[in-house]
């Protein structure tokens, strides 16, 4: 959600000039949101928000706001976050907060610039411009604070727009844990002691763990936290995914994970895992020391504390043998009916169709072009049908400096 984005070049196409409603009752264990577009506005379960410039979620995506896969109990997105919050068993659990937020609920809150390049139309759904379809879980990190709990896990879907490929998509699943000590060297050091005597934090044993990441410059201590305090918190905050990578991937003797330094504006220092499938690193999760501002914005000042916020499709492509993340949104029973609350079971695929492989090539109007645009736009044409996007060659002619691209979908059906 961080890359570099400049502007935005098709805006609301699906949703201008479109009155459509949409009762989401297809799936047999899913219902969308009641949701009416209109020209002026947009309204969802009831509730009415009006239309602007900003405005920019179709009507593709308002129909997969509340499918809720994460509350199923036979999908395998429900099973992983089960599995995790019962590893995380003393942590108070969130997962029924609305994914319709305020800009300053998915960034002001957690410290973000406001001409951070992560706010553009480009990577985000508005409603418009003071709401919008969050784009991560810590967007309720500081609401989870004021709760009171110490510990807490807040579940939920997300929406970004993003490239095409197997493991992104526009709607995906996150789960935010956040865990904070008393800000005393001597205290958070105990409390870390005892989670580790009482065996809730362990090095990952099975599992091939590389983290060479050191403190520096770049990824800087705070400065209001003292070495000791941070060097307590960061060990308690690896232990633990550690040791749920460790849980999750008890039956994967060779998996490889390695932690690698990151940014967030909300966490210092920050720090990114990815785990080797298929032969490439999968980037599963962010995580860091919680920035002291937030803290204190949740009147936790005497507090140092850790957020970690897992993509947990991706979990579940690794341990479910799930190669395609588009499965996770089937409706074919062949694919739901495989899995069991509460256990991990290797997908079995359940039809293999060919590819159908079509470019598309065009000159750019102007010189502003935003690839995520574009990506929208196949998405609300062909929808699940489209497995890649890939750009294959960019043209400027050398003489009219115009420039063209050419762009090869990669269509497959999942279930027939
Ligand atoms: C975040 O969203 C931060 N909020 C994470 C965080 C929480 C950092 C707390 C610090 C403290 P990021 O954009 O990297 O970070 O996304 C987190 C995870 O979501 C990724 O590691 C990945 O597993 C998953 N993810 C991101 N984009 C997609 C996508 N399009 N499809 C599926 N999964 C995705
Ligand atoms: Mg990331």
């Amino acid at each position: 959600m961080l890359a570099t984005r400049l502007t935005t070049f098709i805006s609301t196409r699906a949703v201008q000039n479109t009155t459509l409603r949409c009762i989401g009752t297809r799936a047999s264990y899913s219902t969308g949101p009641d949701f009416t577009v209109t020209d002026s506005e947009i309204k969802i379960d009831g509730k009415i928000y009006k239309k602007d410039q900003w405005t920019n979620v179709s009507p593709t995506t308002l129909s997969r706001v509340n499918r809720k896969l994460h509350l199923h109990p036979q999908h395998p997105i429900s099973i992983i976050r089960q599995l995790i919050e019962s590893h995380f068993h003393d942590f108070k659990t969130f997962h029924d907060i609305s994914p319709i937020v305020t800009t300053q609920q998915n960034f002001d809150d957690l410290l973000i610039a406001k001409d951070h390049v992560t706010r553009n139309r480009s990577d985000n759904y508005y409603l418009n411009e003071s709401t919008m379809l969050r784009a991560h879980t810590s967007a309720h990190q500081l609401q989870g604070m004021r709760s009171g709990a110490s510990k807490f896990l807040i579940s939920g879907d997300v929406f970004r727009r993003d490239e095409i490929d197997a493991s992104h998509y526009p709607v995906f699943h996150q789960m935010e844990g956040v865990v904070y000590f008393d800000h005393d060297p001597v205290k958070t050091a105990e409390q870390v002691n005892a989670d580790i005597q009482m065996g809730r934090l362990k090095e990952a044993e099975n599992v091939k763990v590389v983290d060479d990441t050191i403190i520096k410059p770049e990824n800087p201590m705070q400065d209001r936290h003292t070495p000791e305090t941070l060097e307590a918190v960061a060990s308690h905050l690896k232990y633990s995914i550690n040791s749920m990578v460790r849980k999750l991937f008890a039956d994967e003797p060779d998996l490889e994970v390695r932690w690698i330094d990151a940014y967030f504006p909300f966490t210092s220092p920050s720090w990114e895992v990815e785990i080797k499938y298929k032969g490439e690193w999968l980037e599963v999760l962010g995580c860091g020391v919680v920035r002291q501002e937030l803290m204190d914005q949740a009147g936790l000042h005497d507090k140092i504390g850790h957020a970690f916020g897992l993509g947990l499709e991706r979990l579940a492509m690794v341990l479910f043998g799930i190669p395609d993340i588009r499965l996770f949104w089937s409706q074919d029973e062949r694919f739901i009916q495989q899995f069991t609350p509460g256990q991990i079971q290797k997908f079995q695929p359940f039809s293999k169709f060919p590819p159908c492989i079509k470019d598309i090539s065009f000159w750019l109007p102007n010189k502003s072009w935003e690839e995520n645009d574009f990506c929208e736009l196949v998405r609300d044409v062909a929808g699940d049908l489209v497995e890649n996007v890939e750009l294959i060659d960019d043209f400027t002619h050398p003489k009219s400096d115009k420039r063209s691209l050419c762009y090869r979908i990669l269509y497959r059906s999942m279930d027939r």
